[in-house]
């Protein structure tokens, strides 16, 4: 793949090292606790995969009292030019927001904020080309959703607010864009016609968590628990690295969440 890729073209990243209280985080299944060692050694595989796809990564300090902060992709979202500091849903998530600000301001000129009340989590929105799409679900509600399009469209930024199945956690949960125009996503998510524009490559029956894939630069993340769709992305000509989630996957996570990513212009 050679074309342009804005939206999948990044240098920076802030992550949060896992705290021990890791193996408590929220899942909505009664599955078993993953382990803090486990979740250790996948976070710090997905740190390196970052910088080795040429992401300098800023790594913040673990949070005892928030077990879900490792997932710093929820309660922010950033560009380029400003960054919008969530919030996210889940009413133990919500003081993630302001654990993280600190560091949102010394990194970005511009960071705008939610007002009172709305609740939004980075997990359900997909920067794409054209528009920004937020999924509605059980952590960024409709008046969330509209707060957040209401910053966006001051940023420049088109925004389309669409609808997320019921069974799914995060919009991004089920899809991910590998370029420009192709995205990574499940059937169940293809079926509601969120995607009827793009190129969409559906996951196999079995391997919807590969939906959450992470294209970084030259190279696609994807979960290494989904050889088939592995095998797809492969001969599509994506540039595929395996990342063990299996542990993460426990706590309801991908990808997608360890990270906020953006392209610092030499301005910054
Ligand atoms: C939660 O339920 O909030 C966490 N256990 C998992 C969050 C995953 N975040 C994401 O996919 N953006």
């Amino acid at each position: 793949m050679t074309q342009a890729l804005s939206v999948c073209q990044f240098n920076k990243a802030i992550v949060r090292a896992p705290a021990q209280s890791v193996v408590n985080g929220l899942r909505a299944g009664d599955g078993e606790s993953p382990t803090y060692q486990g979740i250790l050694a996948e976070h710090q595989a997905y740190v390196s995969a970052l910088r080795a796809a040429g992401v300098a990564v800023l790594e913040l300090p673990a949070l005892e009292q928030f077990p879900d902060s490792i997932f710093v992709e929820d309660p922010a979202l950033v560009f380029s030019e400003a960054a919008v500091l969530l919030r996210p849903g889940a009413p133990n998530r919500t003081a993630e927001s302001a654990a993280i600000e600190a560091t949102l301001q010394q990194q970005f000129e511009r960071v705008y904020t939610m007002p009172p009340g709305r609740f939004a989590e980075g997990g359900d929105v997909l920067v794409t080309p054209e528009k920004v799409m937020i999924g509605l679900s059980n952590r960024t509600d409709t008046s969330g959703a509209e707060a957040l399009g209401d910053i966006l469209r001051k940023l420049g930024r088109k925004v389309e607010i669409v609808a997320t199945p019921s069974t799914i956690l995060h919009f991004k949960s089920d899809c991910g864009l590998l370029d420009e125009e192709t995205v990574l996503t499940t059937a169940r998510l293809a079926q509601t016609g969120v995607f009827d524009s793009f190129d969409q490559i559906i996951t196999p029956p079995g391997e919807e968590g590969a939906a959450n894939v992470l294209r970084i630069n030259d190279i696609a993340l994807l979960g290494d628990q989904f050889p088939r769709t592995a095998e797809t992305l492969d001969k599509r000509g994506f540039n595929v690295l395996p990342i063990a989630t299996s542990q993460i996957a426990k706590i309801d996570a991908g990808l997608s969440c360890m990270s906020l990513r953006w392209m610092c212009e030499p301005a910054n």
